[in-house]
C-alpha cells in the first residue's frame, strides 16, 4: 500500500494548532447563549501505562462533535486535564521511594503528548491536574463549606478496611465476589472494622438525586443503577412493646398491611437490644452467633439462596395488633445499617421470613390473599391481594390496607409512615499519603477546628516514608513537624492536624468547573465564567463511573448549587457512554492476556487520524466492540484513497449530475449522523462517496472541497493539509459547515393512482422507475386499497411503470 506521509503532515499541524492557539476560547458576552456549547470528557488518571486505546475512543467522539460545532459557528469549550490523585503512583513511591509528585507529573507529560498526538481540538491553556495545590485548596475549600453546613462530620463507623492497601474503602469500592468481599483496586480481601471517619452527608441529598435524574438526558441504565443506588423504599416504622422490659422494638416495613402475620421479630446480631433483651439461658448461644456474624459480608448475609441461621434470644415481643406475644430472634439476615436494624417478620409474605420460620418452626399466618380466601401456601405469597386474618382490615385491598393501616397507627401513636433509603453517607477519609489533606485541626481540649480560609491550602509535607502505619492511620501522622501545630483561633494551643487525606472522588467532583477559570486565585472560578458555560453540554466517558463519580459529583455540585455558587443543580445535561474496546480476540483487553492495543504504535504505524476513524467506524459509539487490525487498515486505506484524489487534478468544470446529488446525501448523512453522534454510519457514507470520485481522473473543485471539510472533524490533519493543497491559507477548524440543497438529496419520486374495478381508490408515492413487480405489491397492500380487495377474488391486475395500477376483482 502507498502511504500518504501522515507522520510530517500530523506533526505539521499538531504543531500550528498549539502555536497558533487554534482551539483556545475566551468569554464573550457578544455570543448568544445558544451558540455556546461546553463539551467535556471525563479526564483520565495518568497512569504509568499511559493511554490505552479505550481513551481515543470517547475522545475522538468528543473532538469530532466539538470541531463539527465550531464550523457550525458555535463557541465550544473543550477541556482536558488530569485525576492525578490516587493509589497507584502512592504505591509505587512505597516500592521506589520516588515521591508521588514526581511520577505524577511525568505520567501527566506523557499523557498530555499521546493526547497531542491524536489531535485533539482542547484548549490547553485550561489544563488542570488534581493534585496539584493550586486546585487542591479549592477541593479543601470546598470541604470546609461543606463542613460549615453540616454536610461534613465525624462517626465512629464500621467500615471497610483493606490490609493489604492499608486503608478504608468506601461501599462503592468493594465487590463481592464467591471468595468474600475485595478491594475493587488491586482485588486484596477487605474486613469490616469501626474507625473514626470523616462523612459526607449525602443522604440529605438524596431525594434530590433521584428527582434530578427525571430531567436529565443520560442513558437509562445509568438512571436505574442510580435510582437503585440510591434504593427509595417507602412503609412505615411500628413499635413492638417488649414483655418483660420497658420499651420496644422499633421495626422499618415496606408491608405494614401485613401486620396481623407478624409471628416473630428478628433483630440484627449488632442490635443494641440484644445485650438487653437475651435471657440468661440464651446468652451464650447468641453471643457465640454475634461474633461469627461479623466476619461475614453485608451480601454474603442478605443472599437470598443461603441457609438462614439464627438464635432465640429468650425474649417476646408484643404485636400490637393481634396482642399476641412473639419470640424475637437474631439473625444476620437483617442488616444493622438499613432501616431500624430490626423487623417484623411475616412468613406468609416475605420468602426470607418463610425460609427462617421452616427452619425454626416458626407460626406462619397468612394475612393476604389472592381472592379474599385462605388457601394451602407452599411459599410465601410476596404478590398483592387482598387482607385476610386482619380483624377489621380485613377485605381491604393491598394498597388500601397501606393507607388505612399507617392512618390509624399515627392516630394511636403505634407507628408512622417512614422512607428508606439505600444510600449511605459517604465514608470521605483515606488513611493515605496521596490525597488532599482534610483542612481541620484537632486542638487540645476542643475538638475540631477548620483551618481558616485564607490558610488553604493544607499542603503535603515531604516525607521520608509513604508505608501506611498500619494501625489504620495516615502515614501522614509519622510526620510530627506536620502534625503539630497550634490552634486556628491564635489562642496558642496544642493542636494535631487531621492526617486522614481525601478520596481519589474528591477532586473529579467539581474539576469541570475550574476549567472555566483555571488560574484564578480568589475563586474556585468566578460566577460570571460558571454562568457563561454551565451547564455541560454533553458528557462522554465509561459506563463504569454509573453510580461512583456521577452520584458525587451531581451531590457536590448540589450542595455548590444550595450555596449560590453555581447556576443550576445538575452539572451534567447530557451522557453519553462510549462502549468498552476489546482485545482481538473478543476479550476484555489486559496485560495478562497480551492483547492491549497501544495507541502510540497505531499512530506510529498508521497514523492518528486512521486511528480516529477506526475507532469511530468499529460500531455505534455506545456499543462494545472488539478491536480489528484489518478493519483499521481498511480504514487506513480509505485515508490513503482520500489523498490519492488530492493529488489529482482540481478543476472548476460542471460537476456530473448524479455526483453532485450524492454529494449533497453525502453531506446531509454526515451532518445529520454528526449531529447525533453516529459517527460509524456518517464514515460509512463518506465511503461510498469516495468510492466514486476515486473513479474520476480530473475532481470538479465543487465535489472536492465540501468533502475536504466534512470529512475535518474525522481526520483534522489530512483534511487540514488537503484544504492548504486547495489553496486555502490557515486552518479550515472555523470554515463554515458544507450546506446541502434538500431538493438535490431525494431521489425522484412519481406519483402512482391505483384503481380498483376501474375506480381511483389511492394515489402513492414510488421512485421513479420502480419495478413493476415492487410497485404492483405495494399497491397490493396499500391499506386502503386492502379494504376493496380483501377477501375478494384477483382476476387480473395492469401495470404501466410510473402511472397507474389497476385491480379488477
Ligand atoms: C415486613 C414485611 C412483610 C416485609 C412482607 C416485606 C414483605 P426494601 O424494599 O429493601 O426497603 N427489612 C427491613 N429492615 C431490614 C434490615 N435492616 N435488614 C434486612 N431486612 C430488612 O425492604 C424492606 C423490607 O425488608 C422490610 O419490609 C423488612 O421486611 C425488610 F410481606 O417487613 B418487611
Amino acid at each position: 500500500m502507498k502511504n500518504y506521509s501522515f507522520r510530517d503532515i500530523e506533526k505539521k499541524w499538531q504543531r500550528y494548532w498549539l502555536e497558533h492557539k487554534t482551539f483556545s476560547v475566551k468569554e464573550d458576552p457578544s455570543v448568544p447563549r445558544e451558540k455556546r456549547r461546553y463539551v467535556l470528557d471525563m479526564f483520565p488518571y495518568p497512569s504509568a501505562e499511559g493511554l490505552h486505546v479505550g481513551h481515543p475512543e470517547g475522545y475522538t467522539a468528543t473532538d469530532i462533535y466539538c470541531r463539527y460545532l465550531r464550523m457550525r459557528g458555535y463557541q465550544v469549550l473543550h477541556p482536558m486535564g488530569f485525576d492525578s490523585f490516587g493509589l497507584p503512583a502512592e504505591i509505587y513511591a512505597i516500592t521506589t521511594g520516588t515521591h508521588p509528585r514526581i511520577t505524577t507529573e511525568r505520567n501527566i507529560n506523557r499523557f498530555r503528548k499521546q493526547i497531542q498526538s491524536l489531535g485533539f481540538s482542547y484548549d490547553w491553556d485550561r489544563e488542570i491536574a488534581t493534585h496539584r495545590p493550586e486546585y487542591y485548596k479549592w477541593t479543601q475549600w470546598m470541604f470546609l463549606k461543606m463542613y460549615e453546613m453540616g454536610l461534613a462530620y465525624m462517626a465512629e463507623v464500621p467500615v471497610w478496611f483493606c490490609e493489604a492497601l492499608g486503608t478504608v474503602l468506601a461501599n462503592e469500592e468493594v465487590i463481592q465476589t464467591p471468595e468474600g468481599p475485595r478491594s475493587e483496586r488491586g482485588n486484596h480481601p477487605v474486613i469490616r472494622k469501626p474507625l473514626r471517619q470523616w462523612m459526607l452527608r449525602i443522604t440529605a441529598y438524596a431525594d434530590r438525586l433521584l428527582e434530578g435524574l427525571d430531567k436529565l438526558d443520560w442513558p437509562e441504565s445509568i438512571k436505574t443503577m442510580q435510582r437503585n443506588w440510591i434504593g427509595r423504599s417507602e412503609g412505615a416504622d411500628i413499635r413492638f412493646p417488649l414483655k418483660d422490659h420497658d420499651g420496644h422494638i422499633e421495626v422499618f416495613t415496606t408491608r405494614p398491611d401485613t401486620v396481623f402475620g407478624a409471628t416473630y421479630m428478628v433483630l440484627a446480631p449488632e442490635h443494641p437490644l440484644v445485650q438487653k433483651i437475651t435471657t440468661p439461658e440464651q446468652r451464650e448461644a447468641v453471643e457465640a452467633y454475634v461474633r461469627q456474624a461479623q466476619l461475614k459480608s453485608d451480601l454474603e448475609r442478605t443472599d437470598l439462596a443461603k441457609e438462614k441461621t439464627g438464635v432465640f434470644t429468650g425474649a417476646y415481643a408484643i404485636n400490637p395488633f393481634t396482642e399476641r406475644e412473639i419470640p424475637v430472634w437474631i439473625s444476620d439476615y437483617i442488616l444493622i445499617t438499613y432501616g431500624t436494624g430490626a423487623i417484623m417478620a411475616v412468613p406468609a409474605h416475605d420468602e426470607r421470613d418463610w425460609e427462617f420460620a421452616k427452619k425454626f418452626d416458626l407460626p406462619i399466618v397468612q394475612v393476604v390473599s389472592r381472592n379474599g380466601k385462605e388457601e394451602e401456601l407452599t411459599e410465601a405469597f410476596v404478590e398483592e391481594g387482598i387482607s385476610i386474618n386482619s380483624g377489621p382490615f380485613s377485605g381491604l385491598p393491598t394498597k388500601e390496607m397501606k393507607e388505612k393501616i399507617i392512618a390509624y397507627m399515627e392516630e394511636k401513636g403505634i407507628g408512622k409512615r417512614a422512607v428508606n433509603y439505600r444510600l449511605r453517607d459517604w465514608i470521605f477519609s483515606r488513611q493515605r499519603y496521596w490525597g488532599e489533606p482534610i483542612p481541620v485541626v484537632h486542638v487540645e481540649g476542643d475538638g475540631v477546628q477548620p483551618v481558616p480560609y485564607d490558610q488553604l491550602p493544607v499542603t503535603l509535607p515531604e516525607v521520608e516514608s509513604y508505608k501506611p502505619t498500619g494501625t489504620g492511620e495516615s502515614p501522614l501522622a509519622a510526620i510530627r513537624e506536620w502534625v503539630e501545630t497550634t490552634a486556628p483561633d491564635g489562642s496558642g494551643r496544642k493542636a494535631y492536624r487531621e492526617t486522614n487525606t481525601m478520596p481519589q472522588w474528591a477532586g473529579s467532583c467539581w474539576y469541570y468547573l475550574r476549567y472555566l477559570d483555571p488560574h484564578n486565585d480568589r475563586e474556585f472560578a468566578s460566577r460570571e465564567k460558571i454562568d457563561y458555560w454551565m451547564p455541560v453540554d454533553l458528557y462522554v466517558g465509561g459506563a463504569e463511573h454509573a453510580v461512583l463519580h456521577l452520584l458525587y459529583a451531581r451531590f457536590w455540585h448540589k450542595v455548590l448549587y444550595d450555596l449560590g455558587l453555581v447556576n443550576t443543580d445538575e452539572p451534567f445535561m447530557r451522557l453519553v457512554n462510549q462502549g468498552m474496546i476489546l482485545g482481538e480476540d473478543g476479550e476484555k483487553m489486559s496485560k495478562s492476556r497480551g492483547n492491549v492495543v497501544n495507541p502510540d504504535d497505531i499512530v506510529e504505524e498508521y497514523g492518528a487520524d486512521s486511528l480516529r476513524m477506526y475507532e469511530m467506524f468499529m460500531g455505534p459509539l455506545e456499543a462494545t466492540k472488539p478491536w480489528s487490525t484489518k478493519g483499521l487498515v481498511g480504514v487506513h486505506r480509505f485515508l490513503n484513497r482520500v489523498w490519492d484524489i488530492s493529488e489529482r487534478e482540481i478543476t472548476d468544470e460542471e460537476p456530473d449530475p448524479d455526483l453532485l446529488k450524492l454529494l449533497h446525501k453525502t453531506i446531509k448523512k454526515v451532518t445529520e449522523d454528526t449531529e447525533h453522534l453516529r459517527f460509524n454510519t456518517a464514515i460509512a457514507q463518506m465511503m461510498t462517496y469516495i468510492n466514486e470520485i476515486y473513479k474520476l481522473e480530473r475532481v470538479p473543485r465543487s465535489l472536492w472541497e465540501p468533502f475536504v471539510l466534512i470529512i475535518a472533524p474525522y481526520a483534522p490533519h489530512i483534511a487540514e493539509e488537503m484544504w492548504e493543497k486547495l489553496g486555502h491559507e490557515g486552518t479550515l477548524a472555523y470554515h463554515p459547515w458544507p450546506t446541502y440543497d434538500e431538493a438535490l438529496t431525494i431521489d425522484e419520486v412519481v406519483t402512482v393512482v391505483i384503481q380498483v374495478n376501474g375506480k381511483v381508490r389511492a394515489r402513492i408515492e414510488v421512485p421513479r422507475d420502480l419495478p413493476k413487480e415492487e410497485l404492483e405489491k405495494r399497491a397490493l397492500s396499500h391499506e386502503r386499497i386492502r379494504q376493496w380487495i380483501d377477501g375478494k377474488e384477483m382476476k387480473k391486475v395492469i401495470t404501466v411503470p410510473n402511472k397507474i395500477v389497476n385491480i379488477v376483482v
